[in-house]
């Protein structure tokens, strides 16, 4: 059985809310980060950066949370063989990672990136209910979280974008939602 390594808030928790969505059976392996335990050499052998999320199956290991969602998805056949398709998938997770988490979780950059980065997911957002459209998927699980976590986490005032506001009540409202992230 799969294992996710994370730890008590860690982004495993976004791994693990798209494992829940897809009823991908795996096993929850908590980590101490307290006690040091990412920085043992028995983590360092799935993880030599230390940092969690990591996964494993059988005797391949994955760590990055986007490089393992997107992993996860093609696995389990949500992404279509088309690699136009699949590379928008990649564009949604990389801008979460690499875009969307440094603009709005640094606090230096967060005032000025605020309305670059929410008005055009505001516009998106107000034509459909999820970023690829009609359906949920592995996208909105990357870049929802991270819009989630700025409510959670900063107490981020999103009063002026409505439909981004109206998106994180719909997915918080998912199960696969509640059995992850919702629990901790
Ligand atoms: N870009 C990485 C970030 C990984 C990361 O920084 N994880 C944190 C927990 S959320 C961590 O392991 N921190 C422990 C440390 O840096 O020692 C990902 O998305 O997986």
């Amino acid at each position: 059985m799969l294992k996710l390594y994370g730890g008590q808030r860690t982004r495993a928790s976004i791994v693990q809310w798209y494992l829940e969505e897809k009823q991908i059976p795996y096993k929850f392996v908590m980590l101490d980060m307290q006690a040091g335990e990412h920085r043992q050499p028995e983590y360092l052998k799935i993880n030599p950066m230390g940092k969690l999320p990591a996964i494993v199956e059988g005797d391949f290991t994955l760590w990055e949370s986007g490089a393992i969602l997107l992993y996860l998805a093609e696995k389990h056949g949500e992404i279509e063989a088309s690699l136009e398709k699949r590379s928008v998938i990649n564009q949604w997770i990389v801008f979460a990672n690499a875009t969307l988490g440094p603009g709005l979780f640094i606090a230096d950059s967060r005032e000025k990136e605020k309305p670059k980065l929410l008005t055009p997911l505001n516009e998106i957002l107000n034509k459909q209910p999820f970023l690829m459209g009609e359906e949920f998927t592995v996208v909105d699980v990357a870049v929802g979280s991270l819009l989630i976590y700025t409510q959670l986490m900063l107490r981020l005032d999103i009063s002026e974008y409505q439909a981004v506001g109206d998106y994180i009540k719909r997915l918080m409202g998912r199960d696969g939602f509640k059995n992850s992230i919702g629990k901790r």
